[in-house]
């Protein structure tokens, strides 16, 4: 990996994964960086195609993302949303303004028979995006949770019962067949990179695709927790992880959940150091553009200097 940027492939669910991206984004060439975005969270909103993730990734590469919020764009308004509930249609996702010209444009392109793929590239370009951003596959592939309350849609749980009903199981229905250009590029690749996502419902989704798993085996394969001191950066994680894995969140049950894929964590200084793969503490969390683009340089570091083993088999 000398004398050119490393290919990097990194994984990414929304919010927290997109920061991290941002951050390779501002210390590698477009070129060097290609982005595999999981798409389980789509959903058909007011007979749209919204893709959550795809949508956090583009507004976040072009600078766009709302700053506190992490998803959904700056400066949003959301006028057609009180129309739509004062007509009594259905209001728990919110849609602004702005955001749902970008699902006018993707639902439109998908309807001319363009591909989620074709038609995400399009809307990256648009928005001054030179990384290129794939969508984990074309098809449907929608995540599901069962719960106490029965097998719920992913964002049915996540929003309109706030990740509140504990989780038993995730599943994905539809074709697992991977995008075009993702068995590819990870084939290609230096290393591949998981962002602080949820592994779940975030990055499970995109390793549960044909071939990808078999693509990443011999790759220096390293994953950011997304536990620190114990707690989820973001979202209902932490409850996850009790539920699913039945045990404490922490640093140690990342690793062990992505064992036989993982070479390397990076954690936050002063998490317990999980066993048995190589670990590399710092400052994991990203509260400004600085702030991602250092870790984003750490974690490449990380990368092209340690002498990987095998796949650590942990757990
Ligand atoms: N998250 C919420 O908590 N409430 C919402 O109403 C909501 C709307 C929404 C609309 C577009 C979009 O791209 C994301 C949106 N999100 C919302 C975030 C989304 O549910 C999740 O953050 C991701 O799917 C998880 O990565």
């Amino acid at each position: 990996m000398t004398g050119r940027a490393p290919r990097i492939v990194a994984l990414s669910g929304g919010v927290g994964g997109a920061k991290l991206i941002d951050g390779l984004a501002r210390v590698l060439p477009p070129e060097a960086l290609t982005v595999v975005v999981n798409t389980g969270d789509d959903l058909v909103h007011w007979g749209l195609h919204v893709s959550p993730d795809l949508d956090t990734v583009t507004y976040t590469l072009a600078g766009m993302a709302h700053p506190e919020q992490g998803w959904g764009l700056a400066g949003e308004t959301f006028g057609a949303l009180a129309m739509v509930e004062r007509l009594g249609g259905p209001s728990w996702f919110r849609l602004g303004d702005q955001d749902l010209g970008t699902h006018l444009v993707r639902t439109a392109g998908l309807a001319a028979g363009r591909t989620l793929t074709e038609v995400t590239g399009e809307i990256a370009r648009s928005l001054g995006v030179k990384v290129k951003i794939l969508p984990m596959c074309d098809g449907a592939r929608p995540t599901r949770v069962d719960t106490p309350l029965g097998t719920l849609g992913f964002q049915e749980w996540l929003v309109e019962h706030r990740g509140a009903p504990r989780v038993s199981r995730v599943s994905w229905t539809g074709d697992a067949t991977a995008g075009p250009g993702v068995v590819d590029a990870l084939a290609a690749c230096d290393a591949v990179v998981i962002g602080p996502s949820n592994p779940y419902v975030s990055i499970d989704p995109i390793l549960a695709l044909d071939g990808v798993r078999d693509a990443i085996a011999r790759k220096s394969v390293v994953v950011v927790s997304p536990i620190v001191g114990g707690r989820a950066l973001k979202g209902p994680l932490a409850e996850m992880i009790a539920s699913l894995a039945g045990r404490a969140p922490s640093a140690a049950a990342i690793a062990d959940h992505y064992a036989g894929v993982l070479r390397g964590i990076v954690i936050e200084r002063g998490d317990g150091r999980p066993d048995g793969v190589t670990t590399l503490e710092t400052a994991t969390i990203m509260r400004t553009p600085e702030d991602r683009a250092c870790l984003a340089q750490v974690v490449l570091d990380f990368v092209s200097s340690r002498p990987w083993g095998r796949a650590s088999a942990v757990g």
